[in-house]
């Protein structure tokens, strides 16, 4: 590696507003959502100058049927009854900050040198505004200067053109493009010849998809939010729904108000593990009404999920030998593979290893057991704190063999259900952002698109990362996102990304992907999803697909943040075009109507049939799931069981395992302040939260600074030091901090050997009072 322990100190740290007081920790112990979020929104929207009228107005048109946008915020599906409002504090925090009325134009980047703006915080780069023109990287001045859109492309396809092998470039994906774009964006990668499709799934369900296309022949979820309302049992893995998908709160309260059972396994008793006040129900906000969200929370150790879903199987394998109904027999017989070996794998597992690994007593499984086999229909949940971990694939494996057992599958109210991150992540998989393709999509994608594409398997955003720092890959192309800050190993990534011939970042935003960048670079502004997309036929909308496979359009209604913004399928055809200047593949009279290329993608994409008309239902439609309808695309056309050992996951002595996740206020790099209110943290980002036993072991006082080594497979040592010590009730041996600060502790090298999928969730770390105190 090449970048020295002192740059990596200054440049990874600070990415949060400058604090603007003392740090604070008061634990919180109000209601989630409810009046707290209500206060903060007012506040964050007159900051961002959207108020009186525009702020209301839109967040009014948000998620309402076919009339609307689509929130950016997260991948959480609309109310099925399709009129509630049904919206949350950082879903209007995530609007507010895309019509923010700042700007950043010319003048901002002529007054500022790029080497300047490293210096800044990564808030007070986006706080800057919305870009507004398309700028390139002067390396005579060091600023960056403004190109017409004309030069740009040509740039960027006279770069694409002179490589030697299409494979020398890179094409990321952030989970905000809209299908359509999503499509052409593949498109023009498999045109050129490359499957380099890294994305921003990469680093977050990738266990999920790979798990779940092993166990059921399909990488999404079967369930909707139907399913979530006749549960008789909810489990909710690893998610701080509350803060990343608070939407999910409606639902755990209505759940707890017809009976259901509601158990949440977290290490950290997060805020939607508690009680809301649900803030769209106007009376509960008038008169205080808070809800209970849960019945039981589980705090297993980092990582001790497995061995808890383990237990859960055993006790109910064990409870069946007396009791028939225990099991779903019939169920297993019919439509599943591999049982047998399961039963012997739970039966070898013993209740002392179940115990060691969870971190939990045998008692509390149970609890869990019984909440599980007492239930006619259960869903169980999860997110990053079940996927970024060495193990992700085997533990979302051992989720569906527990849901198999009692035939909790194709049937209503049951059921697998991940919760997804960016509001189209799920889409983006489902249109062609695969570095994995399967045959079957590009064989249909060649006849349909008249191309040849590559049958080699791409790269990864792991992948991608090694590549361009060995020099195999020269071109980076961003689609959104902020690959610089969002990807692990801060430096590398950084030096990966320095290394590039060009990287062009296709933003609405100005981040660090802009101020960390290749020999040339380019800054290309986007209309954001508020805005009206004006093309030759009228005005375009675009559709995403939610974490329920339901498809909807989204429908821009803001007048654009500048005259200059083109639209993501224009940039993507504009790229094309000039890169592939005598392909066949219609760019330019696509982008004229989104209209046409959906009737393309209905050709060539599975469960798009006749996608035009029924993308413009009220509720859009949903894509079928086969393994919803019991129809299993596995190899033995049934749901296999799996079978993996359960793996080690206590830490060594001395060391804790560190999670990296978000705080309250924050949307992944994007960070709106210094505060994490359900964790009742201000003015404080560079903390960790350890055990009181951890701290007074280590002679660590509350809030006091101390130094934190990682250590990664290679043996090699990652730090960041001066974080303040915050006591919280996180099991022994475990520790957690934010994102995307700590990743300067997350080596490259690793990566999930199941998922390929970077662990930020359990980091090898020693933590002393220091040095420097
Ligand atoms: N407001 C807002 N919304 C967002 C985002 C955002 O940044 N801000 N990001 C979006 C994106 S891209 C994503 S992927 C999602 C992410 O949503 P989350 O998965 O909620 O993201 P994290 O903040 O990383 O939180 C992970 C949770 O897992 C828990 N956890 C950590 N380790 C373990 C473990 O070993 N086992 C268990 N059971 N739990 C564990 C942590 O305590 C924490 O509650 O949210 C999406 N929505
Ligand atoms: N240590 C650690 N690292 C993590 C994670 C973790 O839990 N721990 N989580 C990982 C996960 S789950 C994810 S999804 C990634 C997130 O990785 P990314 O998706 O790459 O990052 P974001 O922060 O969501 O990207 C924000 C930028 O997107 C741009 N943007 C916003 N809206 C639009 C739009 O409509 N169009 C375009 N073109 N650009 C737009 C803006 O310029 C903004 O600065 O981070 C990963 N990194
Ligand atoms: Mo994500």
């Amino acid at each position: 590696m090449s970048v020295d322990e002192d740059e990596q100190e200054s440049r990874g740290s600070r990415v949060g507003p400058v604090p603007q007081g003392e740090p604070e920790f008061r634990p919180y112990h109000h209601p989630a959502a409810g009046w707290g979020a209500a206060k903060s929104v007012t506040r964050f929207m007159a900051r961002e100058g959207a108020l009186p009228v525009d702020g209301p107005r839109a967040i009014m048109k948000m998620n309402h049927e076919n009339t609307g946008f689509d929130c950016p915020g997260c991948a959480w599906p609309d109310d099925t009854k399709g009129l509630h409002l049904d919206i949350c504090e950082n879903g209007i925090k995530h609007v507010t900050w895309e019509m923010t009325r700042k700007r950043v134009g010319r003048e901002f980047f002529a007054a500022h040198s790029v080497t300047e703006l490293a210096g800044w915080t990564d808030y007070d780069l986006e706080n800057e505004g919305r870009l507004t023109e398309p700028m390139v990287y002067d390396p005579a001045s060091d600023h960056y200067v403004p190109i017409t859109w004309k030069d740009a492309f040509e740039l960027v396809g006279r770069t694409l053109r002179e490589l030697d092998d299409p494979n020398r470039a890179a094409f990321y994906t952030s989970g905000r493009l809209g299908n359509e774009a999503t499509f052409l964006y593949q498109l023009m990668a498999r045109e050129l010849g490359t499957n380099n499709l890294p994305d921003c799934s990469n680093m977050c369900h990738e266990a999920s998809g790979r798990a779940m296309q092993a166990s059921l022949g399909t990488g999404k979820g079967t369930v909707d939010l139907k399913d979530w309302e006749s549960a008789d049992a909810l489990f909710i893995f690893g998610v701080n729904a509350a803060s990343n998908a608070p939407r999910m709160l409606t639902a755990l309260a209505e759940a707890y108000h017809r009976g259901a059972r509601i158990v949440h396994v977290n290490p950290l008793v997060e805020a939607a593990a508690t009680r809301t006040i649900i803030p769209h129900d106007f009376k509960d906000m008038a008169t205080f009404h808070s809800t209970r969200t849960s019945t039981l929370n589980l705090q297993p150790r980092i990582g001790g999920d497995m061995a808890l879903i383990r237990g859960m199987a055993k006790a109910i394998l064990e409870q069946s030998a007396t009791d028939p109904k225990a099991l779903d027999q019939e169920f297993i017989e019919r439509h599943t593979a591999g049982f047998d070996a399961y039963r012997a794998v739970c039966e070898a597992t013993t209740w002392e290893e179940i115990e060691t690994q969870s971190g939990l007593s045998r008692d509390d499984v149970l609890k869990a057991a019984r909440v599980y086999g007492d239930a006619d229909r259960s869903i169980i949940s999860w997110c990053l704190g079940l996927t970024q971990h060495e193990h992700g694939v085997d533990t979302v494996r051992e989720i569906v063999n527990l849901l198999l057992l009692r035939g909790n599958l194709g049937r209503e109210g049951a059921g697998p259900s991940p919760v997804r991150g960016h509001s189209n992540v799920q889409g983006n998989r489902t249109c062609g952002i695969d570095h994995r393709p399967t045959e079957a999509f590009l064989d249909r994608l060649a006849e349909v698109c008249a191309i040849d594409p590559p049958r080699a398997h791409g790269l990864d955003t792991v992948g991608a990362i090694k590549a361009m720092n060995d020099g195999d890959v020269t071109v980076f192309v961003g689609m959104g996102g902020n690959f610089a800050l969002a990807a692990p190993d801060t430096p590398y990534t950084f030096a990966a990304l320095e290394k590039c011939e060009l990287t062009v970042q296709v933003s609405t935003k100005l981040n660090r992907s802009h101020i960390v960048h290749g020999r040339r670079a380019l800054i290309l502004p986007c209309l954001g999803r508020t805005e009206k997309d004006h093309q030759r036929k009228g005005v375009q909308s675009t559709s995403v697909e939610d974490s329920m496979s339901m498809v909807h359009l989204s429908v821009g209604m803001k007048r654009p943040a500048s005259s200059h913004l083109l639209s993501e399928p224009a940039i993507i055809a504009g790229m094309a075009r000039a890169a592939l200047p005598d392909s066949a593949t219609p760019w330019e009279w696509y982008v004229e109507d989104y209209d046409r290329i959906r009737d393309t993608m209905a050709k060539a994409l599975d469960g798009f049939e006749d996608f035009n008309r029924r993308v413009r239902l009220p509720l859009g439609f949903r894509i079928k799931q086969p393994a919803r309808e019991l129809v299993f695309l596995t190899p033995s056309g049934r749901a296999e069981f799996s079978d993996a050992p359960l793996p080690d996951v206590v830490p060594e002595p001395g060391t804790l395992a560190l999670g990296t996740m978000r705080s309250h206020d924050q949307w992944n790099t994007t960070i709106y302040s210094d505060n994490d209110r359900y964790r009742g943290i201000k003015n404080l980002r560079t903390l960790v939260f350890m055990n009181r036993a951890d701290m007074r072991e280590r002679g660590i006082a509350d809030m006091s600074p101390v130094d934190i080594t990682s250590t990664a497979k290679d043996g090699s040592h990652r730090h960041l030091n001066g974080y303040l010590a915050v006591p919280y009730d996180i099991p022994r041996g475990c520790a957690a901090g934010y994102m995307p600060e700590m990743n300067v502790l997350c080596a490259l090298v690793d990566y999930s050997t199941q998922s390929d999928q970077p662990i930020m969730k359990h980091v090898k770390v020693t933590i002393v009072p220091a040095a420097a105190a």
